[in-house]
């Protein structure tokens, strides 16, 4: 395939998945992401370039969450990750079919356990950041997104530039470490030499355990804080309501 052939297929990708309902879609260079973490790729093969595509949460359910059903809980979790896969498992197809290799990230995570490529290859794809929640956070929608991603070996240009990948936009802003119930993360802004710092998952897995013991999907309460992409402000205090046995919100800034 010419280069103008392979521009062009992306385009096509591009407004495939747009058209499905994804809101965002990018190409990262995961080279260095595999330099970093191997076994990453280890269900998938060294399939270097990654098409990143997000897709926007349903803010309806998003907002009722945790004080909804069991049932509204889990089908919020469950339609945004059916959308995904849905679109990047058309996206694989037509890879496939002008002759690529091509795997989509599974979900849940299986033989090798959790990858941290989809944030990872979004933010290197240069649609987000990694805020102080560890979430991937974009300008307009913020951490309102579902990402998916499809490993390929079709050299596509990536969308980001040297720098974008970098750029994190939260400022001084800790609305997220402030809202935690379970205190889980740090005020420190994420650093791709150390990516798992700052965020205790274990804390942010206990607190599911007890608000959403039989579905998917946590408090989401550090999603609805986040200024970037909200559409709805503080949930804490009703939070707070429903959970009162749960830590209180931290009031300790270093700003
Ligand atoms: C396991 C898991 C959890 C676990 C543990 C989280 C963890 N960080 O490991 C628990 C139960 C705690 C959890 C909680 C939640 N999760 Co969760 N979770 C996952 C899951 C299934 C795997 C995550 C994973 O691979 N972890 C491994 C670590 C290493 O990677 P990571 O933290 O995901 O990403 C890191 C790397 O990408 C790295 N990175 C970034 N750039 C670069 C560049 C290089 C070169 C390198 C080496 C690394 C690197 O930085 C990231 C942050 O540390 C994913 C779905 C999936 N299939 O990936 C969803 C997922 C990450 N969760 C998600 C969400 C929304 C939540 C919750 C809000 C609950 C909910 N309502 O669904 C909370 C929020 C907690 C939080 N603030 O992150 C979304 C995130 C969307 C977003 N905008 O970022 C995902 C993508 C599911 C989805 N498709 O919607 N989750
Ligand atoms: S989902 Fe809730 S408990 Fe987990 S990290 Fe976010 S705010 Fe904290
Ligand atoms: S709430 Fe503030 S600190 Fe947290 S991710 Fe969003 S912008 Fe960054």
């Amino acid at each position: 395939m010419n280069q103008a052939e392979l521009v062009n297929l992306n385009k096509c990708l591009h407004e495939l998945a747009i058209e499905m309902g994804a809101s965002h879609y990018g190409i990262a260079d995961l080279s260095r992401f595999y330099a970093a973490r191997p076994k990453s790729f280890e269900d998938y093969g060294e399939l270097l370039t990654g098409v990143s595509i997000l897709v926007p949460e349903n803010n309806a359910l998003l907002n009722g969450l945790p004080m909804t059903d069991d049932e509204s809980r889990t089908s919020h979790y469950n339609i945004k990750i059916a959308l995904t896969l849905q679109i990047a498992g058309r996206v694989r197809e037509v890879l496939m079919e002008h002759g690529f290799l091509a795997e989509v990230i599974k979900h849940p995570p299986s033989k090798s356990g959790p990858t941290g490529l989809l944030k990872g290859a979004a933010r290197l794809a240069g649609l987000g950041w990694i805020g102080r929640n560890r979430l991937l956070i974009t300008k307009d929608y913020g951490p309102r997104v579902a990402p998916t991603l499809v490993l390929t070996n079709a050299p596509f240009a990536p969308t980001a530039t040297k720098i974008e990948p970098f750029l994190d936009s939260c400022g001084s802003c800790v609305r997220c470490v402030q809202i935690c119930p379970s205190q889980a993360f740090t005020y420190e802004p994420f650093d791709e030499t150390n990516s798992l710092d700052g965020f205790n998952t274990g804390r942010c897995a206990e607190i599911r355990a007890i608000i959403n013991p039989t579905g998917w999907g946590a408090c989401s309460l550090c999603v609805q804080a986040c200024p970037f992409g909200a559409v709805h402000s503080d949930r804490a205090p009703a939070f707070h309501d429903a959970f009162p046995f749960l830590a209180p919100v931290s009031s300790e800034s270093p700003f």
